[in-house]
């Protein structure tokens, strides 16, 4: 049994969806992000950095912190969406996620839509970053059906979830036909539709 740390937030549901489309049993922790259970001593033992997604493995009693080692150590227990022979593809845009398009998309979100009039400078460098990530991975689905190649991999599990968020950035994902095609078919997963919901709470992904 995998026990999964999360929030419902896009870093959480990668994994919830991981979960999902590699048929894990798996068990929700709810960390409650606003009330700071981040902070708690317990957790802090298994997240470092005070951040969700986090999972316990108790069948080889071990936690891992950091979503994109979660995927990778998910997908070589399972055997899935990480192909041996790609790895060196899936690993660069794998890592391009966690390190480029969820960080900056973050602070988009941050400085756009959270805290508006706030910064102006702040406001106009997320939004000039975060169109250009929409813009680059456009131009990279245009060769490619899924990010790493022909495959559904990790690094589309792990980038769909910040797109999911569209709604709030405001770039209009309409205008990219690629990111569209690519995002439509990841939305119609059954794993996907059931691991962004985790919680059960009836929350729908985000129609273009
Ligand atoms: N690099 C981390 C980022 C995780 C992260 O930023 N998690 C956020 C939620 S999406 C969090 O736990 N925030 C709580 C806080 O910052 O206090 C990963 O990819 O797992």
């Amino acid at each position: 049994m995998i026990e999964l740390f999360y929030a419902n937030t896009p870093n959480g549901r990668k994994i919830s969806i991981m979960l999902e489309e590699i048929e894990s049993p798996y068990k929700v922790t709810l960390v409650k992000l606003k009330e700071g259970e981040q902070f708690n001593t317990k957790f802090r033992a298994i997240s470092p950095f005070s951040k969700i997604p986090v999972i316990t493995d108790h069948e080889n009693n071990i936690s891992i912190f950091e979503s994109g080692a979660i995927l990778i150590y998910l997908a070589e227990k399972s055997g899935n969406f990480y192909d041996q022979n790609n790895r060196i593809f899936i690993n660069q845009w794998l890592i391009a996620q966690v390190a480029h398009v969820g960080p900056l998309l973050g602070q988009h979100h941050q400085f756009h839509h959270y805290n508006s009039g706030k910064s102006k400078f702040g406001e106009e460098r997320y939004f000039k970053i975060a169109k250009s990530i929409y813009k680059d991975l456009d131009e990279r689905l245009e060769k490619s059906e899924f990010l790493a190649g022909n495959e559904y991999t990790i690094a589309d599990i792990a980038t769909f979830p910040w797109i999911a968020r569209h709604p709030i950035h405001d770039i209009g994902i309409k205008n990219f036909s690629h990111l569209s095609r690519w995002y439509k078919n990841i939305s119609n997963r059954k794993a996907v539709i059931k691991g962004y919901d985790c919680l059960n709470t009836g929350e729908k992904i985000p129609k273009i």
